[in-house]
């Protein structure tokens, strides 16, 4: 049809979105250009409106771990659907759901499902701070919790992107009990811990962070997290939105070995529907309405259709060597960037956590978000330019982790090493 470009999209998109999106990371304001429109999506690849076929390493910022279509998930929505999409009453379906994630996560002593990643951390905290009586949080710069008023405080992901770490609009109220430390820091978290003793409900924390681009936790870190809340009567809060059934099957709180108190999840455990999940504790979840008194509620909370399309994605991803040969491909194309860019000699910082890989121009390590908003920005975009240009989509900011799925094998990893090799001389 006439018109269908990408620009043309886009200059429409503008008359109707802020931005010409519906989330500000699909923007392409830090790289420059225009986002390409997405036609569809087929295993590891998209397709622009234009033909343009491109590997996908942004996977809807990560919940696609079996790539774009699956034909089990495809069939479990199409017959869920078949049934109706929402019932607004318990169905079998939430339950099928909730006991594949709690086989992964056995922490999850207790959960409830609602509909993104920002409403499953906001919920999780007003529960710990109704358990503990407090009202103060810990968070990390560069750690982004979703855009819940009370978490956007030196946010990364889009907020970071944008400069925007302290949204408008934010009552200086709403987040005076918001304190900041440094990720990797543990002494950061003690001397807040000491300073407001007694008044600290929750340490929330991304175990793996993915939002300042990807930032692995230094050894000991999480644990002396576990010990410090455990010392001074606050609940520790994964939030497991991206690391849950990525970082490892049961998430990095079963690759590290550190069990929280509560934990987020969201993304992959809705295979590309809109579901998240706060749980936990038995005796902590049993304040949950209509258990107890904190009230958190929601319309489409466990609705059929989404929970189908989770239940199949969980289900192929536990099949024998799934996430294993996922891992491996994640592995690889890490290996793949390290290679181009010391063949180029570009000075490349380059991490892989499971499914998820992250890399950052610069010559020395990055170990939160003081380190990563040192490294060189212009030589990421022009990388990323060089990358879409050779059908590589990734994701427009260098403040964001990369994923793979079950569908990205040798070829597209040969397609990556070729685009890779020309576009780090490019950046040089
Ligand atoms: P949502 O509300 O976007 O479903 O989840 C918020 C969230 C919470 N916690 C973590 C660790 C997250 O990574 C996210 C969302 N991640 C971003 C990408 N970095 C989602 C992409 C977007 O904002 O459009």
């Amino acid at each position: 049809m006439e018109g269908r470009t990408s620009k043309a999209l886009f200059e429409r998109a503008l008359g109707l979105f802020p931005g010409g999106v519906n989330s500000p990371v699909r923007a392409y304001g830090a790289v420059g250009g225009d986002p390409p429109f997405i036609e569809r999506g087929e295993g590891a690849y998209v397709v622009d409106v234009e033909g343009r076929r491109y590997v996908d390493y942004v996977l809807s910022w990560g919940p696609l771990v079996l790539g774009h279509a699956h034909p089990s998930v495809v069939s479990a929505i199409e017959a869920a659907a078949r049934r109706g999409t929402s019932y607004g009453a318990p169905c079998e379906a939430e339950l099928d759901l909730a006991e594949a994630m709690r086989a992964a996560v056995p922490s999850l002593e207790r959960m409830r499902m609602v509909n993104s990643g920002t409403e499953s951390v906001m919920s999780a905290i007003r529960v710990a701070r109704a358990f503990t009586g407090r009202s103060k949080i810990i968070k990390f710069a560069g750690c982004y919790h979703g855009h819940a008023d009370l978490l956007l405080v030196q946010a990364g992901s889009g907020a970071a992107t944008l400069s925007l770490p302290d949204s408008p609009g934010v009552p200086a109220a709403t987040v005076a009990d918001t304190l900041v430390a440094r990720y990797n820091n543990a002494d950061s978290v003690e001397r807040l811990l000491r300073a407001n003793a007694g008044d600290v409900a929750a340490v929330v924390v991304e175990p793996v962070a993915g939002n300042m681009g990807l930032v692995l936790p230094a050894a000991g870190f999480l644990a002396d997290l576990r010990r410090l809340t455990l010392e001074h009567g606050a609940l520790l809060l994964f939030d497991e939105v991206m690391t849950g059934f990525r970082v490892a099957p049961g998430g990095a709180q079963s690759k590290y070995g550190v069990t929280p108190d509560l934990t987020m999840l969201g993304k992959v455990i809705g295979g590309g529907l809109p579901v998240g999940a706060f749980g936990g504790r038995r005796e902590i979840m049993e304040l949950v309405a209509p258990a107890g008194p904190v009230y958190q509620a929601g319309t489409l909370s466990g609705n059929p259709l989404a929970m189908s399309a989770g239940l199949a994605t969980l289900m192929e991803l536990g099949r024998p060597g799934v996430a294993e040969s996922i891992e491996r491909a994640a592995a690889a194309t890490a290996a793949v960037l390290a290679e181009a860019a010391a063949a180029a000699g570009v000075a490349l910082q380059v991490a892989h956590a499971g499914s998820m890989f992250g890399f950052f121009f610069s010559a020395t390590p990055v170990t939160d978000w003081d380190t990563a908003a040192a490294t060189d920005r212009r030589r990421f975009a022009r990388f990323f330019r060089a990358m879409l240009e050779r059908g590589i989509y990734m994701a427009p900011s260098p403040f964001e982790a990369a994923f793979v799925s079950s569908m990205h094998g040798a070829a597209e990893l040969d397609r990556f090493r070729d685009a890779a090799h020309r576009a780090m001389r490019e950046a040089a």
